[in-house]
């Protein structure tokens, strides 16, 4: 079962036999520190992003540092067969998480002036690429027992001024979660929804597309979430025993009581 069987020395390792995490939009934010906390834990890794050269720098941190083996992959989510052929090569690995975590926010105006384009691409990825991912992770997941972590948002328990289609997504990702707890009830498979208000990652950045001022003003004034307090938070769940399965988590900055209620120093 493991490459590592030092037996008898004072170290014995942890091996997670060849099992892998699979993790999308795993180049930066969220994806990334899950990545950083899952390589710690000793696990194995399957990483998916649109940049080859986040994740191969990202790949040689974590091998680096730690004993594990980290397969990256360049896919555009936009594309399901994009995300069919990847799910293809990789039919022979034993998948035993998959943090389905890629979407984005595009824009933040009121429905009636909303780009359509912005609609279409978060609609692309939040709801379609996120619904394909989590279908074609279930034979990997029945097989090794699995567990799928859907990052939602507070953005999924209320609508907001210019949030429109992106609270839409994300109220979405709930019920998909939900759903497929129901679906998947007596395969031993566990699913965890993660909802956050407000980390401080590219999101803004991207949202606001490259204004870095606006993107910087969403996160002053108090104290926002880091990306690695979403990763400790999937961490804990995926660490439960196989009998419990943490099924929703709304993780928000002490500073922010709702999606619009927000205690800003001036
Ligand atoms: C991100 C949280 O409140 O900016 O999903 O929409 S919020």
């Amino acid at each position: 079962m493991s490459a590592l069987l030092n037996v008898g020395s004072v170290k014995l390792h942890r091996f997670h036999y060849m099992t892998y995490a699979l993790i999308t939009g795993a180049s930066s934010g969220i994806g990334e520190a899950c990545a950083k906390s899952l390589a710690k834990d000793g696990r194995n890794l399957i990483l998916i992003a649109r940049s080859i050269e986040k994740l191969d720098t990202l790949k040689r941190e974590l091998e680096d540092a730690y004993e594990v083996s980290v397969l990256v992959y360049q896919v555009d989510l936009a594309e399901i067969t994009d995300i069919e052929a990847l799910f293809t090569s990789i039919a022979d690995k034993d998948i035993d998480i998959v943090i389905n975590n890629a979407g984005l926010a595009l824009g933040k105006s009121s429905i009636e002036d909303y780009a359509w384009e912005d609609y279409n691409q978060m609609i692309e990825i939040n709801i379609k690429a996120f619904t394909r991912v989590a279908q074609l992770a279930i034979p990997h997941l029945k097989r090794t027992q699995g567990h799928i972590i859907n990052m939602s948002s507070v953005a999924g328990l209320e609508a907001y001024e210019g949030g429109s289609v992106y609270c839409g997504t994300k109220a979405y990702v709930k019920m998909i979660s939900k759903a497929l707890r129901i679906d998947l009830a007596g395969t031993g498979i566990r699913v965890t929804d993660i909802a956050p208000g407000a980390v401080e990652t590219n999101f803004s950045n991207v949202r606001f597309k490259g204004d870095a001022d606006i993107a910087k003003k969403v996160y002053e004034g108090f104290t926002p979430l880091q990306a690695s307090d979403i990763a400790d938070a999937a961490l804990f769940a995926l660490s439960r025993p196989a009998s419990v399965n943490i099924e929703y988590m709304l993780i928000m900055p002490t500073a922010q009581a709702s999606a619009t209620r927000l205690v800003k120093e001036s």
